[in-house]
C-alpha cells in the first residue's frame, strides 16, 4: 500500500541551536505540506517505547538519553511519493555519508544526533504519527 503521508521529527540538537526554523523551510521548499506539528518533550520511557524496534541495538539506552534531553518537533506530512522522497531529502543516518544538499548534511551533528527522523515505510509513518498526534485533528 502505497500512501502519501511520512512521520518527522526535529530532534533535541536541531531544535537547541535554533535550526529547526531552516529545517521546515527546506522541507516545504521540497513540497512537502505540514499536516500536524508540535513541540514536545519525551520521557526516557516514552522514547524508548517509539524506538522500541531499536531495543537489542548497543546505542538504544545513549539513543533513548538523547531523544529525551531536549525538545523535539514531530510532524505529518504530506506530499506524493512521501516516505521515500523524504528519506531523499534527510540524506544517510551518518551525516558523514550524506549527500550535499540534504538536511543532515547541512544539520547533522552526529550518527545519534543527526537533526531529523523520517518514517522508513508507510505502515511506520502511520504508527509513528498515531504515537504523537493520534486523536488530534489533522489538517
Ligand atoms: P534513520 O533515522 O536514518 O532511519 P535508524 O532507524 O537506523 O536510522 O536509527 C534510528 C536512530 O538511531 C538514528 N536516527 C540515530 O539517531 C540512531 N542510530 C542509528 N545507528 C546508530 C549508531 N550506529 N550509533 C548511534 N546511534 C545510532
Amino acid at each position: 500500500m502505497t500512501t502519501n503521508r511520512t512521520f518527522t521529527m526535529i530532534k533535541p540538537d536541531a531544535v537547541a541551536e535554533g535550526n529547526s526554523g531552516a529545517i521546515i523551510q527546506m522541507i516545504e521548499e521540497a513540497g512537502f505540506r505540514i499536516v500536524a506539528v508540535k513541540k514536545a518533550l519525551l520521557t526516557k520511557e516514552r522514547a524508548g517505547q517509539f524506538y522500541a524496534v531499536h531495543s537489542e541495538r548497543p546505542f538504544y539506552n545513549d539513543l533513548c538519553a538523547y531523544m529525551s534531553s531536549g525538545a523535539i518537533i514531530p510532524m505529518i506530512l504530506e506530499k506524493d511519493n512521501a516516505v521515500a522522497d523524504f528519506r531523499k531529502l534527510i540524506g544517510a543516518t551518518n551525516p558523514a555519508q550524506a549527500e550535499e544538499g540534504t538536511i543532515r548534511k547541512r544539520f547533522a551533528k552526529s550518527i545519534e544526533a543527526n537533526a531529523i527522523h523520517g518514517s522508513d515505510s508507510d505502515d511506520n509513518a502511520k504508527i509513528e504519527g498515531d504515537f504523537f498526534f493520534a486523536g488530534i485533528e489533522q489538517f
